[in-house]
């Protein structure tokens, strides 16, 4: 088991306890390092919710995800209308809603594997926002985690220089140059005009792309078939732009998008399988060497 120090604005904390066989080695250690540099915004998720700040300023921030979970993990920010609470927000869901009426996503780390972290660099208004992991049981949603993103104290992070642009299209991937081994910096845009998000697979050895689709498709009923390392989640703005920054180690990848295909507020009947992306061919499979 390796161990690392994230520092937390000004606290150190001690984390990345790797819980399944080789996740660690997709960058915990490196990226913590490179987070103790400056102040982060920590996000650091478990089975039962997020531990974050309550508060930061708007402007572009610095994220470190760690997934402290046995199970995958995201993050995205959702920032909420006037007279909408967590709980408002809550009933919605649980009623079949993916888009809660006034909800708007703003991003945010994708689903990452046990034991890993994966830093980002992503904008944020001023505004109430809550931290949502949809690959949860959300009959067994109870509390989320609120922050406050304030007008005091606006400024940027600044992201470092990209390795590598992914330009998100209707329905591919698209790197400006291929992606390399060790630590790199993908920036993320969207070409549009629909929302996008990208999840970034690993594949454990022998597994095929299509292993990975299947272990997506229905999470409950499969064990995982890749390391999830932390993509872009999607956001209503498709304009936004989001810098990663982990380690890639050598292996073989698989992109994909699981936006639904209906963006909508109405309830949608879960009982259904309902297209996505992923359905529509937003898929990539590469090597990094
Ligand atoms: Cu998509």
């Amino acid at each position: 088991m390796k161990s690392c120090v994230i520092l937390v604005l000004g606290v150190a904390l001690s984390a990345c306890a790797p819980a399944n066989d080789g996740a660690d080695r997709d960058g915990g250690t490196s990226n913590a390092a490179s987070a103790a540099a400056d102040l982060v915004f920590n996000i650091v998720a478990s089975d039962q919710g997020f531990t974050a700040p309550d508060s930061v300023p708007a402007g572009l921030r610095h994220i470190v995800f760690t997934n402290h979970g046995k199970k995958v993990h995201e993050s995205m920010f959702i920032k909420l209308p006037e007279g909408m609470d967590a709980s408002g927000f809550i009933a919605a869901v649980q009623s079949g809603v993916d888009f809660p009426k006034g909800t708007v996503d703003y991003n945010g780390p994708g689903l990452l594997s046990p034991g890993d972290t994966t830093e980002q660099w992503l904008r944020l208004d001023p505004g109430r926002y809550i931290l949502m992991c949809w690959n949860e049981d959300f009959s067994k949603l109870r509390d989320l985690h609120t922050i406050t993103v304030t007008e005091a104290g606006r400024h940027d992070d600044a992201p470092h220089k990209e390795n590598t642009v992914l330009t998100l299209r209707d329905f591919r991937f698209e790197f400006s140059t291929p992606l390399k081994s060790g630590v790199q910096v993908v920036k993320v845009v969207n070409a549009g005009p629909f929302m996008h998000e990208v999840d970034f697979y690993r594949q454990f050895t022998g597994k095929t792309m299509a292993d990975t689709l299947a272990w997506r498709q229905d999470d409950a009923e499969h064990a995982p078939t890749a390391y999830a390392l932390g993509g872009v989640l999607d956001s209503h703005d498709i304009r936004r732009e989001v810098w990663i920054r982990r380690e890639f180690l050598p292996g073989h990848y698989v992109l994909q998008c699981e936006m639904p295909m209906t963006v909508s507020s109405e309830a949608v009947d879960k009982s259904t399988p309902h297209a996505n992306h992923t359905d529509a061919g937003m898929t990539m499979e590469f090597e990094v060497r």
